[in-house]
């Protein structure tokens, strides 16, 4: 149902030098879908007409405000129109001046339905305070799902009633330090957590990542452990174990108690580095016998598909990193995550195959990846590629090598993997300013991106990030926040 709320009093003024009526941008990231400017009326007729109903621009998440000189007019169909038209303001309202904003009509609706960041709590952990700020800081740029890695090798961060070892074990330590504290979520925490996703519109995404990086779990049930590999020890677990599978699925009904969004991801990424301990694993050989599995490829496509066919059973989507479609698995009713920026093919191949595809390649979208060639703390794509801001920006649309049919791409997600993140510094450091621009590229249309304008842009959304305690690097004037470094250990090769 179409809702129209009213805001009186002085809003707006006539922005004397634009008030001929002409389409423009306003000061706000991301930038709205279409901005006409107008000389100041006192009343707006039919807010909710057949007009906006019949405008292109209408969906789910659509809005429209309009600003005369004495009141606001905000039309929504939905709560999250109406947020999102708030947030809007908020900004106008931050860089006019209440009352000083253009009279104009802003008529907005994004352009992906997946926009997305993933924070790695794993590898190192951050807390529920930090957790709790990213949401609101994703909120007022319009970003709608919050990827949450909770499990992996360095930490399981996750309370499960059924399995307490997992996190009673499982917790302790992180990436840089094997004996730091146990550090998890409680439920309770996670439906606080939840529940502040949702009053921002945003819906939380776990991930159990399997059947790799599952070190964490396995020391905590060792005989779930697919065997040893010196340089990945613990890496896989045993698939050929019932026990492991029975284990999984347990685990994946109390996640999907939790957590009331439709979507779990499963993981699936970079099982090969452990998968060789598979090879003297009896479980796993007599389930190749048995399923007629030529490969360890295949042996990881069936456990996938095993456990995606699972989470649709109970009535969620299960989501899987791109490796997944590389080792063969064959289920249409998954969405799959391309992280591989490398690897193109298999982007063409999830198209190809009509699957729900998300964007996340590690360039530019790994935002452990450094922003500017002279930082030496985080990661660089073959030792020497740092990630370009600009680049993000023009994200997707600056690919030519991508395949001519995109329409199954549904969003982009950026992603904070924190091997080398050990501090909430450290890890605004990586994220911002890049958020802005993954928010901007994933919401407003190319035809009204521009770089130099969200350039400009940038100024007021720092000082809003100041003022937040947001650690931001300043790609205007890098001298203001130098890069914090990571603890003297993490340099010790013995560490990680
Ligand atoms: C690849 S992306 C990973 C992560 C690492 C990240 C570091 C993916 C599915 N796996 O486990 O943390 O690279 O950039």
């Amino acid at each position: 149902m179409m809702e129209v709320r009213l805001i009186t009093g002085l809003m707006a003024t006539w922005l004397l030098s634009a008030c001929t009526g002409r389409d423009g941008v306003v000061p706000v990231i991301p930038e709205p879908a279409r901005v006409h400017f107008f000389i100041g009326k006192t009343q707006v007729e039919d807010p909710a007409g057949a007009e906006y109903k019949e405008s292109a621009l209408f969906g789910k998440e659509a809005y429209r405000i309009d600003i005369s000189r004495n009141r606001i007019v905000v039309t929504a169909g939905t709560d999250a129109g109406r947020f999102y038209a708030d947030q809007t303001l908020l900004q106008l309202y931050e860089v006019y001046g209440a009352g000083q904003v253009p009279c104009c009509r802003i008529e907005d609706a994004p352009r992906y339905s997946w926009r997305s960041f993933m924070l790695d709590e794993s590898r190192h952990f951050f807390g529920e305070e930090y957790v709790l700020r990213t949401l609101d800081l994703m909120a007022r740029y319009k970003l709608n799902k919050f990827h949450w890695h909770l499990t992996d090798t360095d930490g399981w961060r996750l309370e499960i009633n059924a399995f307490p070892e997992l996190t009673r074990v499982g917790s302790v330590g992180n990436h840089t330090d094997i004996e730091a504290p146990a550090a998890f979520y409680t439920q309770e925490q996670v439906r606080r957590i939840i529940a502040y996703a949702a009053e921002r519109q945003i819906e939380v995404i776990p991930e159990v990542d399997m059947p790799g990086h599952a070190t964490a779990a396995i020391r905590a049930y060792p005989a779930l452990g697919g065997g040893f590999h010196p340089d990945y020890p613990n890496f896989t677990y045993n698939i050929g174990l019932e026990e492991t599978c029975s284990f999984l699925e347990t685990v994946l009904d109390e996640v999907a108690a939790l957590f009331p969004g439709r979507y779990i991801h499963l993981g699936g990424d970079e099982v090969s580095y452990g998968w060789s301990a598979w090879d003297d694993c009896p479980e796993i050989l007599a389930l190749m016998e048995r399923e007629g599995l030529h490969d360890k490829a295949a042996v990881c496509a069936f456990f996938l598909g095993r456990m995606a066919r699972y989470i649709l059973n109970i009535g969620k989507i299960p989501v899987v990193w791109c490796d997944a479609q590389e080792m063969g698995l064959d289920e249409k009713e998954v969405t799959v995550a391309w992280w591989r920026h490398d690897r193109e093919d298999l982007l063409a191949r999830c198209l190809e195959a009509g699957l729900s595809t998300v964007l996340c390649p590690r360039l530019p979208l790994y935002f452990d990846y450094v922003q500017s060639p002279d930082h030496v703390e985080g990661a660089k794509w073959r030792k020497t590629e740092s990630s370009d801001l600009e680049d993000l920006y023009g994200f997707p649309d600056n690919r030519a090598s991508f395949p001519a049919d995109i329409s199954s791409i549904i969003g982009l997600s950026a992603h904070l993997w924190t091997e080398r993140i050990e501090t909430p510094e450290r890890a605004d450091f990586m994220t911002w300013p890049r958020m802005l621009a993954l928010a901007e590229t994933s919401w407003t249309l190319p035809e009204r991106k521009e770089y130099a304008l969200f350039l400009d842009r940038l100024p007021d959304q720092l000082a809003y990030l100041s003022s937040r305690h947001v650690y931001y690097y300043h790609p205007l004037a890098p001298d203001s926040t130098p890069e914090p470094p990571m603890p003297v250990r993490y340099h010790q090769p013995t560490n990680h």
